[in-house]
């Protein structure tokens, strides 16, 4: 390590002093003009990292659905998986070091890890579409190289094809080649394969309305679209060429508040899709005759994709098990029609992709969804044994063991892939002959409704059994319970965010009317009992 130059750039990049960050669920994430320091030591752990793990790791720069003034960043692992946790630790205790310390804690971190500081470093960087992202990617950049690791800089890229070029870069070329143009031609054959075998022919159902947010996503499916045109045209709306990223627009804006976003002419019956602003969710919706406007969130979405790869497992008559994962935020009558009409074992886990991405690893077919549209499907090896097997197989079965394969390419295993699922979610429709309708009516979501409740600490609430309990304070699940038992078919739970802060409250019920009733008795709840500040829940919405 040489020290003299690690003291002289970190100058370059100085902390504001008393400044602490957290690396969140998703990194760190803050307004942009905080965040130059970050990037640059995070440049500096992502070349320790790789030198430990002697693997490409990935540095991408975005705040993917929060306002366009902020940014963040966050480390891909090896195989495309969020950093480990007790890397986790040590990011934060490197954001935090006031300037005179950060070189000892540098130290220290490389002690701990055994990390052998003569290795060899490679990082990639990608970075979304803020104004903000390009110099700050350029600090990270500084970081890597004063550690004398080398770079590839991939510029403007999604957040999962940034994670499918680190899991390529780590797997020799097997999963595909670690360039655009091999991502772009890895999922559109396998989509344009899948859709050649829909039987119903016509292309009216193969048009999609997209709401890019203002985003990444847009550039993207643009450079994207010409390859799989055959099988789907795409038109793009809010492609940042007026709006400003994120607003009014986006999956984050169409599901919490769960209506259609800015920018974008809807017809009754027309399918239509957002993505978020770094394109790593996705939710669908539609206006019906009447002019109701249907939301179709991640749990649908994981309903279409599970019940579709559970058929090709029974027609290939294979013995390999699916299992989805959800977390508290599931709507309840989705977890009620996976496992009682489907007969899918569902699991929950905590808030945030890796938690459930680390659960669909247990199975053969781990279908893995958050409610607000992040997810995908992970395959296991037995799966892709079971496929080569399929040559000898009676044709039936070679055909679904065929689709299965093509699937497989299709998604984005190294990370939930709007793009990915957007083309996943397609060929299913197509190859099932569903309209948008037919799809939403598979089940009725029950009535919720989401608060935000803002308190002095919000760490004095703490949760077990995958965040649908709280364990802390005292008194307050016991408050929950009984307002519970006051609605029908409801359901509450409360939980600190791990972006923002403030306390999550989710409520569902019967009626809109229930759930927000008891959204609100629950938010006064945690009010009394966790030290809310300022103005006390106010009914309504
Ligand atoms: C992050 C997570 C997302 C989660 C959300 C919860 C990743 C890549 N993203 O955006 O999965 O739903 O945080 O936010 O893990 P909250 O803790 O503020 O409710
Ligand atoms: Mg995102």
């Amino acid at each position: 390590m040489d020290l003299g130059a690690i003291t002289k750039y970190s100058a370059l990049h100085a902390k504001p002093s008393g400044l602490i960050l957290q690396y969140g669920t998703a990194g760190f994430r803050t307004k942009a003009e905080h965040l130059d320091h970050v990037m640059f030591r995070m440049g500096l752990l992502a070349a320790l990292r790789s030198k430990q793990t002697k693997s490409t790791i990935g540095v991408m720069v975005t705040a993917s659905h929060n306002p366009e003034e902020d940014n963040g960043v966050k480390l891909v692992d090896p195989l495309g998986e969020m950093l480990a946790p007790s890397w986790e630790e040590h990011a934060t205790c490197l954001a935090n070091a006031e300037e005179q310390d950060m070189q000892r804690v540098l130290i220290d971190i490389s002690e701990k890890e055994a990390v052998n500081l003569q290795q060899d470093a490679f990082v990639v960087v990608g970075r979304d579409t803020r104004p903000s992202s390009e110099k700050l990617s350029q600090s990270v950049i500084d970081g890597v190289t004063v550690l004398g690791g080398q770079f590839h800089d991939y510029g403007l890229l999604t957040t999962p094809q940034l994670h499918y070029m680190v899991y390529c870069r780590n797997t020799g070329g097997r999963y595909g080649k670690a360039t655009l143009e091999g991502y772009y031609q890895k999922l559109s054959k396998a989509f344009v394969e899948l859709i050649k075998q829909a039987s119903c022919s016509g292309d009216e159902y193969r048009s999609l309305k997209v709401d890019c947010a203002n985003g990444i996503g847009a550039l993207k499916l643009r450079e994207m679209e010409h390859y799989f045109s055959q099988g789907l045209s795409v038109q793009l709306f809010n492609d940042g060429s007026k709006g400003k990223l994120n607003h009014l627009c986006g999956a984050d804006f169409v599901k919490s508040h769960q209506k259609p976003p800015h920018g974008m002419e809807i017809k009754s019956n027309e399918r239509c899709c957002s993505f978020d602003g770094d394109a790593d969710r996705i939710v669908y919706y539609y206006y019906d005759a009447d002019g109701h406007f249907h939301l179709i969130d991640g749990d649908k979405i994981a309903t279409l994709i599970s019940s579709f790869l559970k058929e090709l497992l029974v027609e290939i008559g294979e013995s390999l098990n699916i299992g989805v994962v959800q977390t508290a935020y599931a709507n309840g009558s989705s977890t009620q029609y996976l496992e009682e009409v489907m007969k899918v074992p569902v699991y929950c886990t905590k808030t945030g992709v890796k938690h459930l991405h680390h659960k669909a690893q247990e199975f053969d077919i781990g279908v893995y969804f958050e409610a607000n549209g992040h997810g995908t499907a992970l395959f296991s090896t037995a799966v892709e044994m079971k496929i080569k097997q399929s040559e000898q197989l009676e044709e039936k079965k070679r055909k679904a063991a065929k689709m299965l394969e093509n699937i497989i390419d299709l998604f984005n295993q190294a990370a939930g892939d709007a793009i990915s699922d957007m083309l996943v979610i397609e060929a299913i429709l197509a190859l099932k002959g569903l309209t948008v309708q037919q799809w939403d009516a598979l089940y009725t979501d029950l009535p919720n409704r989401q608060l935000k409740v803002q308190v002095a600490d919000r760490r004095v609430i703490s949760t077990t059994n995958a965040e649908r309990q709280a364990v802390t304070p005292p008194g307050l699940q016991e408050a929950i319970n009984d307002l519970v038992k006051k609605y029908k078919l409801s359901r509450a739970f409360v939980r600190p965010s791990g972006t923002e802060d403030v306390v999550r409250v989710y409520a569902e019920a019967d009626s809109q009317e229930s759930a927000d009733h008891l959204a609100h008795e629950v938010s006064l709840a945690v009010f009394q009992l966790a030290g809310g500040i300022g103005e006390r829940p106010q009914p309504g919405f």
